[in-house]
């Protein structure tokens, strides 16, 4: 079979919640990627930051397969050889003193609005039901009917109320508004320290700082969505590390386990997750034997092969270069990191058929936003292989 016999099969048979590009792909090994019909890839997307490790990372694979053979899922009802020394890995790695294990991203971001609700009725005594959550313009936490209650992307919540209340909405990277927005049953302010689908949104130094000090002042929670950021993406190994900000909970994802498995987490401090009592929060697959040794593996190679500081060194030299093409089409090149965004102009006709090109040349990448192509490589690239890439990103930006 072909591309177009793939193609035709899923879009008769599959939901078409996506527009995909027409890439049919059936091995992955590093940065590169290949398609059924021989065509290789540089992956400049890494599964939207779940594959910071690159493709079946051999060593991830391995302790995949072991587990795999001993047992899989326990289920909560029982403890597992694996879970404890994942929470011990994790705690070592983040400073923080506890975490608790979801699947998806959506569902960590869930546990964490969970818990900040708990904690503003134990501890901030809030009256209940009364608690309220800022959030920011243009923010991404996931697909949930709680999560898209506080999406301001009328796409993702379209026909899908009744919405959750609690949530208010702020624009991002304006202190004055958030300050404005905390009232006295203020629980906590969750943000993504880079908007990752608003199109790489930095937003302005010392806004997370801020966030930070507003938060002490105000006795308010501060959860950072590091899920698409988070766990060396953009440099550091948190991208608040960036302005030395300690979060009460920070939410990962994604990379956690390389892209074997659907692996999130909450860490936070003993007191803030001491609150969740027996029965009160769970899932059959989070903390299962089998992700949380793909997750030892996928945090080990992320410390022992320095993806964090390869980003930050590989981040800026694609930076420099891409801000260094002289394409009439660019707006702006931001970024930090391995996470960066080119904004085109208007007149460029939207960043779709920019990433087409891009992969005719042998480079996925996915445009956000429409008018935001976002270059993500895997963090174990090389300088040889951006070198690789840019001649080819060079010729395509600069085509008319
Ligand atoms: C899709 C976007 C990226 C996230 C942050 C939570 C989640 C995500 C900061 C939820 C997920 C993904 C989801 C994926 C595409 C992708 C995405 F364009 F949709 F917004 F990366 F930019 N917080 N982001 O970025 O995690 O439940 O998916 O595990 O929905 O198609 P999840």
């Amino acid at each position: 079979m072909q591309s177009a016999d793939f193609i035709e099969i899923e879009e008769k048979y599959g939901a078409h919640n996506y527009h995909p590009l027409d890439i049919v792909l059936e091995r992955g090994e590093g940065v590169w990627v290949y398609d059924v019909d021989g065509r290789k890839y540089l992956d400049c997307l890494s599964a939207y930051s779940a594959l910071n490790q690159g493709h079946v990372h051999p060593r991830i694979m391995a302790a995949m397969v072991e587990q795999a053979q001993k047992v899989t899922l326990t289920s909560r009802a029982f403890r597992n050889d694996q879970l404890p020394l994942f929470y011990k890995e994790l705690s070592d790695l983040t400073g923080y003193e506890m975490s608790i294990p979801m699947n998806s991203g959506a569902e960590a971001v869930e546990t964490a609005i969970k818990l900040a609700r708990k904690w503003a009725y134990q501890v901030k005594g809030v009256p209940r039901y009364l608690a309220e959550i800022i959030t920011f313009e243009n923010n991404f936490h996931g697909r949930t009917t709680t999560i898209v209650s506080f999406s301001t992307e009328p796409l993702y919540k379209g026909d899908f109320g009744p919405f959750t209340g609690g949530f208010l909405t702020v624009p991002y990277g304006n202190i004055e508004s958030v300050k404005k927005a905390i009232t006295a049953n203020t629980a906590a302010v969750i943000l993504e320290p880079i908007q990752g689908e608003a199109g790489v949104i930095v937003p302005p130094a010392g806004f997370l700082k801020a966030v930070r000090q507003l938060c002490d002042q105000q006795n308010v929670l501060f959860i950072a969505d590091e899920i698409q950021t988070g766990l060396g993406r953009t440099g550091k190994l948190f991208a608040v590390d960036h302005e030395n900000v300690h979060p009460d909970m920070v939410v990962i994802g994604k990379a956690l386990a390389g892209g074997f498995y659907p692996v999130s987490a909450v860490v936070a401090s003993s007191k803030l997750l001491g609150l969740f009592e027996s029965g009160e929060h769970g899932s059959t697959f989070g903390g299962n034997p089998l992700g949380a040794a793909i997750a030892r593996a996928a945090l080990r190679v992320i410390v022992e092969e320095k993806l964090v500081e390869n980003a930050a060194l590989m981040g800026e030299y694609l930076l420099d270069q891409l801000a260094e093409i002289p394409s009439p089409h660019i707006k702006e090149v931001r970024g930090k990191g391995l996470l960066i965004g080119v904004e085109l102009k208007p007149e460029a006709g939207g960043a779709r058929k920019f990433c087409e090109a891009l992969a005719e040349k042998g480079i996925l990448a996915k445009e956000t936003h429409q008018h935001v192509i976002r270059f993500a490589p895997p963090l174990i690239i090389d300088k040889e292989t951006l070198d690789w890439a840019i001649v080819r990103i060079r010729e395509v930006l600069m085509q008319k």
